[in-house]
């Protein structure tokens, strides 16, 4: 199934269990629902923001509340997504009880989105109008197993209605098949009542059917119904979901709404528990209710209960082999004993058994690593726990190295390494200093028995490629966090054609970070090198990517490789050129933004060094940290959530703890410098002044400004009012207006003396504590810039001295005034930082710039202040060539110098 916001999604046989997201519900979140009936809706596009940016691949809009006027606030509300590009790459689930709902958000949706529901319950004619109707705006559907009898809740009647409605929709209306969505149902099972006994068997005998027998057809549910009647036993409802999940996305479910409540490792669940609730689930005994309820409220207790942490290294009765032990140690990441298991299995293998130390390896040490693979493939576990996996068996491996080594000096003989499946040499670009994706990468795949050279961060394309033949790499792979780093990998990539080596044996690259993406990697970077390259969104999708480039189906995958970029380059080509104003046109749609500046308590540059490391703590936004762990959910509910609700807050258990003794053992150093200045709009720029007379430039911030079409929309009183062509400068007071503005420009790091804590992290072999370390470093850095931002409000500009606002609301940027940082889509220029890193002497902080513009430290933010109640984010998007020259001409810099920093908004 293909399926696309702004960007594409497959959903095929290869992907994992697709989350839907469900807070932009009104039916499903009361918070959600309370915002649209106040009509926040710049707050409630904060709820669909932070879906997207936790991970949800889809997100489900619902306006069916009775007070509500469903359709205008489904237009209303799906044209500000599509305004919002950050929102609008994933696909939208259109979801109503209510047809003409329904059609009008169809209306506004840009790709291919999905409708939620059509069914015949209200005849076929009406199915049929609809799935033509939904046909011809290019949707998928999701099909409710619902005739004009009722719901279907047997296994008879689910396949019965899916088979008849599968069977209308592709032969008599054309529906393609891969646009079906079935959801046959989830209903509550051990209510009580007989009839309901079998509801979980006939929802998953249905999945296994409708996929063995409806070509095409993909299969969706609500997965918390089932476990209704557990309601306030959350230990029981989470066993239930895991087992029910588990037995349902093994017949073939793709996908899901998972409400909040937990989902745990299914082969984790006390045996007791698991196989009461498996009754249950499959109906296996009719008893099988009332012995679940038996040990209901134990599981409950025995939740809470530790004594039994230790059972898994077995007791006199029931003993556990080494092996057993060691596989626990590995699929749980605990380190507590595996030198003496790891010693014991030695001992067993080599000593006594007269194996290889190697042997240790290959043998237990594997088999428990291809369970935590096998458990990730699956969805079943986590990127943290894969981490603190990785970081067992690295620590056992070490333990069996001096063995290794003795064995290599008595023996000298050939082939004494571990056959990995590959060789993979991965660095963050020259220029950039993102760490931790390429880092997490690393461990997966060495997880995946991969041999990975990770060569750090800012590595040159020479040293790259010399180390790649050095060591004779199977494949290359590019890490970057910023636009410039985007063109350093079409540098590589060029190098990689230019130099037989790669291109002869074809050497594949590897493209990954965060402002990669597919069409780039298709469009700018393939077409320079002869040899594959592919861009890996994440993680888990390197190995699949890694195994296919090096395994038996190398040419299939290839060849399916080149035809998908070979579409992505012909779609990106023929692509509707955004409809774009002249930026004169632009210009004059700017925002008149008139305010009353306060003037600053203190005007100029400000320097903090050392600052109190627990005060910054309290502005933490935990959000993006859970993103970093690949954790999927917005926070705090990620702590409850189905899926992912008990790794998050065994993660966040394990930050907090770090995040003390960082502050309390100063393991890092925060600094930060600032300066308010007079300042005035000039045009599109913010001129900094050196005092008031306002006469000697201090410093020119060159902004952009927003040059896709605008359209009216309803004003306050009705009437139509034009959505402004933005540009950061229009909250500042123009110079001729005579009105004496001020802004601010401030640069913070957290980062000073993370590298020799690193270093401890690297010698120890623990990349869980060093992930969480950076993971920590960078979050402080943010909760600086937040802290540092509050302070200015209150004190030193003090325009907003009376603020007391909660770090939920400081979050949600509640306050007067913006800090856009550079590089962010209301101010995209990178360039903008090298002024300001001159003005602040950021350097005297220990901040420095690389030739890419990203920061050193990696820990840091910086960017500017704008006091203006009025001043918003916003997203620059597009601009022209005459936006380009202009902005050239402004700033004196040659033309072809700045296309390149500006690339990514030249389309
Ligand atoms: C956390 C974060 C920060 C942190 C940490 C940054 C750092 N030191 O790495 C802080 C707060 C410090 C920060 C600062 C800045 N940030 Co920032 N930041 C983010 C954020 C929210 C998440 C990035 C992240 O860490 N993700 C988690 C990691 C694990 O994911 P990842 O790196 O993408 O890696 C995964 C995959 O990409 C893949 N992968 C990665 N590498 C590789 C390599 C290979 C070979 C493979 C196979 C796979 C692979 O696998 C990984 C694991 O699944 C993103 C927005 C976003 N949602 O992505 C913005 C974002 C990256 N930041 C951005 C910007 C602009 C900045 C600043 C320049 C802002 C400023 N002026 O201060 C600075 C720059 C910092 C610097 N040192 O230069 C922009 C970049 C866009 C652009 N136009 O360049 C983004 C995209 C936000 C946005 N929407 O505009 N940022």
């Amino acid at each position: 199934m293909r399926l696309s916001g702004l960007e594409p999604v497959f959903i095929g046989d290869e992907t994992l269990f697709v989350n839907v997201g469900e807070r932009t519900n009104v039916t499903g979140s009361k918070a959600f629902a309370r915002l649209i009936l106040n009509e926040q809706y710049e707050e409630a596009l904060a709820v669909a923001r932070q879906q997207v940016e936790n991970g949800a691949q889809v997100i489900d809009v619902n306006m069916d509340e009775a007070m509500l006027d469903s359709k205008a606030a489904m237009v209303r509300f799906l044209n500000l997504i599509a305004s919002e590009p950050d929102i609008a790459k994933v696909p939208v689930m259109v979801d109503s009880s209510k047809w003409d709902v329904i059609e009008a958000g169809l209306r506004c949706l840009q790709g291919k989105g999905i409708v939620n529901s059509i069914s015949m319950k209200e005849g076929v004619e009406e199915f049929k109008k609809h799935a033509k109707l939904v046909k011809r705006y290019g949707a998928a559907a999701v099909v409710m197993a619902f005739d004009e009898k009722g719901q279907a809740d047997t296994f008879a009647r689910k396949i019965e209605i899916c088979e008849r409605a599968y069977r209308i929709l592709v032969d008599e209306v054309g529906f393609p098949p891969e646009d079906i969505i079935f959801d046959p149902n989830i209903f509550a099972v051990a209510t009580g009542i007989e009839e309901h006994n079998n509801y979980g068997v006939d929802f998953i005998e249905a999945v296994r059917w409708i996929k063995q027998n409806l070509p095409g057809a993909k299969v969706s549910g609500g997965v918390s119904n089932v476990s209704f009647s557990f309601r306030g036993n959350d230990p029981v409802r989470e066993a239930i979901h895991t087992v029910f999940l588990y037995h349902a996305i093994g017949a073939g479910m793709d996908m899901g709404i998972v409400n909040a409540g937990m989902v745990g490792v299914y082969d984790d669940l006390e045996p007791q528990l698991r196989e009461r609730v498996e009754d249950v689930v499959l109906n296996r005994r009719p008893d099988a209710a009332e012995r679940l309820l038996e040990i209901a409220d134990s599981a409950k207790g025995a939740a809470k209960d530790d004594s039994k942490k230790l059972e898994w290294r077995g007791t006199p009765e029931a003993p556990k082999t080494v092996g057993e032990r060691l596989s626990h140690a590995l699929v749980h990441g605990i380190t507590d004993f595996i030198t003496e298991d790891t010693e014991e299995a030695y001992q067993q293998i080599v000593v006594r058994g007269g194996g290889r130390p190697l042997h240790v390896i290959e043998g237990p040490l594997m088999d428990g690593m291809n369970i935590v693979g096998d458990l990730f493939g699956a969805g079943k576990m986590f990127l943290p726990q894969v981490v603190k996996s990785a970081r067992v068996m690295k620590q056992a491996v070490a333990h069996l190295v001096p063995y290794i080594e003795e064995e290599k000096r008595q023996q000298e003989a050939a082939g004494l390494d571990v056959t990995s499946k590959g060789k993979i040499v991965i660095a963050t670009v020259k220029g950039d200093v993102h760490d931790i994706g390429k880092n997490i990468v690393t461990v997966v795949l060495q997880c995946n028995n991969f041999e990975v050279i990770n060569m750090g961060v800012m590595v040159p394309c020479h040293e790259i490629l010399a180390r790649a033949k050095a060591e004779g790499a199977d494949i290359i792979g590019l890490s970057g966090l910023i636009t410039p780093s985007l063109e350093e990998m079409q540098y590589v990539a060029g190098e990689m054609d230019k130099d037989d080596y790669f291109r002869i044996k074809k050497i594949p690259l590897l493209i990954g970070g965060a402002t990669c993406s597919r069409v780039h990697t298709a469009v700018k970077i393939a077409p320079k090198y002869d040899g594959p390259v592919v861009y890996v969104p994440d993680a888990s999708r390197s190995v699949s990517v890694a195994q296919s480039l090096l395994g038996e189906g190398k040419q299939a995958y290839l060849d399916e490789l080149s035809v998908d970029y070979d579409k992505v380059r012909t779609q990106h080509a023929n692509k509707k050129k955004t409809p774009l104003w002249t930026l004169e046109q632009a210009r004059a749609n700017a925002a008149v933004v008139s305010h009353a500046p306060v003037v600053p308590r203190t005007l100029g540059r400000r320097v903090f060094k050392n600052f109190d490391l627990a005060e910054i703590a309290q502005y933490i936004d935990w959000g993006p940290f859970f993103q970093t762990w690949d954790l999927a959910g917005p926070y705090p509910a990620i702590l409850d959530d189905e899926v992912v609700g008990v790794e998050a807050r065994k993660v966040l258990a394990d930050a907090k703890l770090m995040l003390q003794k960082i502050i309390d053992g100063r393991w890092l150093q925060a600094n930060g410098v600032m300066g308010l200045f007079p300042a005035n709009r000039v045009d599109d720029d913010i001129v900094f002044y050196t005092d008031e007379s306002r006469s000697q430039v201090l410093t020119t911030w060159y902004g952009m400004r927003q040059q896709t079409e605008k359209q009216a929309v309803d004003g306050p009183d009705g009437r139509p009012v034009m959505r402004p062509s933005r540009c950061l400068a229009d909250f500042v007071a123009t110079k001729e207006s005579g009105i004496a503005d001020y802004a601010g420009l401030f640069a913070v790091t957290a980062g000073i003396g993370a590298e020799k804590k690193d270093k401890e992290f690297e010698a120890a072999l623990d990349d869980y504590s060093g992930i969480m370390f950076k993971a920590l470093a960078d979050r402080l850095a943010e909760a600086f810039a937040e802290c540092l931002h509050q302070r200015v409000r209150k004190d030193l500009w003090g325009y907003a001295e009376d603020e007391s606002l909660s770090n939920e609301e400081l979050i949600k940027e509640a306050y007067q005034g913006i800090r856009p940082a550079p590089g962010y889509p209301a101010c995209p220029d990178h360039t903008a930082k090298i002024d300001l890193f001159k003005t602040l002497q950021a350097d005297e902080i220990g901040m420095t710039l690389t030739e890419s513009l990203a920061m050193n430290p990696a820990s840091s933010v910086s960017g500017f202040y704008i006091g203006n109640p009025e001043a918003s984010y916003f997203n620059v998007g597009q601009i022209g060539e005459d936006q380009l020259v202009d902005m050239a001409q402004r700033r004196g810099m040659d033309v072809e110098e700045l296309r390149r920093y500006l690339a990514p908004n030249l389309g």
